[in-house]
């Protein structure tokens, strides 16, 4: 029997362990992105406490304070260069405030970083009320480029802003001058919302030899990638149709946009030349939780992109992460040839937990991205340098997993550890059916769908930094369900016992994914867990899930975290392969 303690009605009489006479209530808190209210994930009355053992080991993050959005990745001159929205002041949120800078790291190898003084601060008239994102363009003639949102006032009005590197043969390019023609793009545009424009893209050269870049914007009530079209990257024009427009909502933030090359695991330069056959993505930020895309050509002619399916309920968009993974940042890794994304990741504890800490947010670890043979669907893989990390590995084959066994996974350390892990489905035939409405609520399903609840085929995954009475755990796990044409697989990362902390915010976040039986058979999973970070990667990098959890054992300090492989569905699954290895610590977060 799958050896879960069933909490509902126990936690909902707790008294607070850790202060006294607060109301326990899982809210939202406000994220102050221009006028628009966005809502992020926050539990402000969640009874804060606060643990060394909930910084991450080899998750990026500064030595201290607050971090959001990835801006500017790049790769320059042998060196990895990650700048990101930063409070130098503390680890709240400035954007209350404003004021927030672009923080500024590098790397050799996107695992071990070296923190550096901020790049970009506000002090010019056109960026004064803080430097918002953006991204790096290296032009030819080796010029690596910034374009940035700068926030003129208490109002939000936004307009777009150039940075060069003051001294290039500099290697860590540390120190940066702002054009002296900025702001380069003014918010002049007939029923343009100018508090919602920013986050302007990575340039890319059109077919007349000039150089485009969009941004997102709120037009008219809809959103917009505003495209602007360039001969120097500093003098720009507006073209008048935007690159793409929707009315299924009303503002993108952190818009990428770049091209992929369908079954091909390599990465595309957007200033070189795009090779027949290539597709585009387009990727949005929405509502603070969503990072979305779709994927579609770009239509020389037409200067558009146009997707290859539109769909108006922006629901059923897929999304490169269906769990905490905002503002997500795409760059060509010219060193490796491939394409490397990666996102801000927020606390989900309270604020006043932010500020106890001394630090608050993370970056997810920096994955290789690329399209399927079918052009389909974006896949996504850890950058292989994490592996330089593992040590201490231990290795099971053919394990048999009956219909409620829990099979402990022993010998690493669990709070820090990558796992991989095969389920070699033995039958498809007690497949539950799929019910395509799940598909506008996985959320909903996963809750309904939890560990315990038997299923045909799963659950079975895996439970992680589980307290030694299961009081607290984390699952990851699938299902696999019978649709028309094929199979469908539900990938859950379900927070919900992974605290005894009440009050927390602690979603069943989920994602689908195709499976084809007969050719696949089996479903891999990879979680890196890092302390309060679990980020997950289900068959293949289909679906990826990142999750923020905070155990009370972690603070305490009581007894080691368990680790184990389950199945909890009727038919019996085998583990072919199991490998897993401690992590050792990154040289970024200390
Ligand atoms: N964060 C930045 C904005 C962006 C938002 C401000 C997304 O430029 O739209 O810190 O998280």
């Amino acid at each position: 029997m799958l050896m879960t303690v069933h909490l509902q009605g126990w936690l909902a009489g707790l008294a607070c362990m850790f202060s006294t006479g607060i109301v326990f209530q899982i809210l939202v808190r406000p994220c102050s992105n221009g006028e628009g209210v966005f809502f992020c994930p926050q539990s402000p009355k969640a009874c804060s406490i606060v643990g060394k053992r909930y910084r991450t080991d080899y998750h990026f993050q500064p030595p201290k304070n607050w971090i959001n959005d990835p801006c500017g990745s790049m790769y320059y001159n042998g060196v990895y260069h990650e700048f990101y929205q930063y409070n130098p002041n503390g680890s709240y949120n400035p954007n209350i405030s404003y004021n927030i800078v672009w923080g500024h790291s590098v790397s050799m190898d996107l695992i071990n970083w070296i923190n550096l003084e901020p790049a970009i601060e506000p002090d010019t008239p056109s960026d004064i009320s803080g430097c918002w994102t953006g991204s790096a363009t290296i032009l030819s003639g080796d010029q690596p480029i910034i374009i940035y949102t700068g926030l003129l006032d208490i109002q939000k009005h936004q307009v777009q802003n150039i940075a060069l590197p003051k001294n290039r043969s500099d290697p860590y390019l540390r120190e940066w001058t702002k054009a002296h023609n900025n702001p380069v793009i003014q918010p002049v545009v007939p029923g343009l919302n100018s508090s919602q424009f920013r986050d302007p893209t990575t340039g890319w050269i059109g077919p007349d030899g000039l150089w485009r870049i969009a941004v997102g914007a709120e037009l008219n009530g809809y959103s917009a990638a505003l495209l602007y079209k360039s001969e120097d990257f500093l003098n720009w024009t507006r073209v008048e149709h935007p690159l793409y427009s929707s009315n299924s909502s009303n503002m993108w933030e952190c818009l990428d946009f770049f091209a992929v090359l369908p079954g091909s695991g390599g990465g595309l330069d957007l200033s070189s030349a795009i090779p027949n056959g290539a597709k585009h993505v387009l990727k949005v930020s929405m509502n603070c939780t969503d990072d979305m895309y779709m994927i579609g050509v770009y239509d020389l002619k037409r200067d558009a992109f146009v997707p290859d399916t539109v769909l108006d309920d922006s629901r059923l968009w897929p999304r490169i992460d269906y769990g905490n993974f905002y503002a997500s940042k795409s760059f060509f890794d010219s060193k490796h040839g491939r394409r490397i994304i990666w996102a801000w990741s927020s606390e989900t504890d309270s604020s006043s937990d932010d500020v106890a800490k001394g630090w608050a947010g993370i970056h997810s670890i920096p994955r290789t991205i690329w399209l399927d043979s079918h052009g389909k669907q974006l896949l996504q893989w850890p950058v292989e340098e994490i592996e330089s990390l593992r040590t201490n590995e231990i290795n099971h084959q053919a394990l048999e997993l009956k219909k409620g066994d829990l099979f402990e996974i022993k010998g690493i350390e669990t709070l820090q550890a990558d796992v991989e892990i095969d389920f070699e489905l033995t039958s498809i035939n007690d497949a539950d059916p799929f019910d395509p409405s799940w598909l506008f609520d996985t959320e909903k399903h996963c809750r309904e769908a939890g560990a315990s609840v038997h299923g045909g085929i799963g659950p079975f995954g895996l439970v992680i930094l589980a307290s030694d009475n299961m009081e607290e755990h984390t699952d990851v796990h699938f299902r696999v369900y019978k649709s028309q044409q094929n199979y469908m697989v539900l990938m859950c990362s379900d927070l919900r016992r992974s605290s005894l902390r009440p009050g927390l915010y602690t979603p069943a976040y989920g994602g689908f994914f195709e499976f084809d039986f007969e050719k696949e058979r089996k479903i891999s999973l990879r979680t890196l867990i890092d302390r309060s970070a679990v980020e997950s990667f289900g068959g293949g990098g289909r679906v990826c899930i990142m999750a923020r959890v905070y155990p009370v054992a972690l603070v305490d300090d009581i007894g080691c975290a368990h680790m184990y492989a389950f199945n909890n569905g009727s038919a019996t699954v085998i583990v072919p392969q199991l490998r897993a290895w401690s992590m050792r610590r990154a040289q970024a977060s200390v």
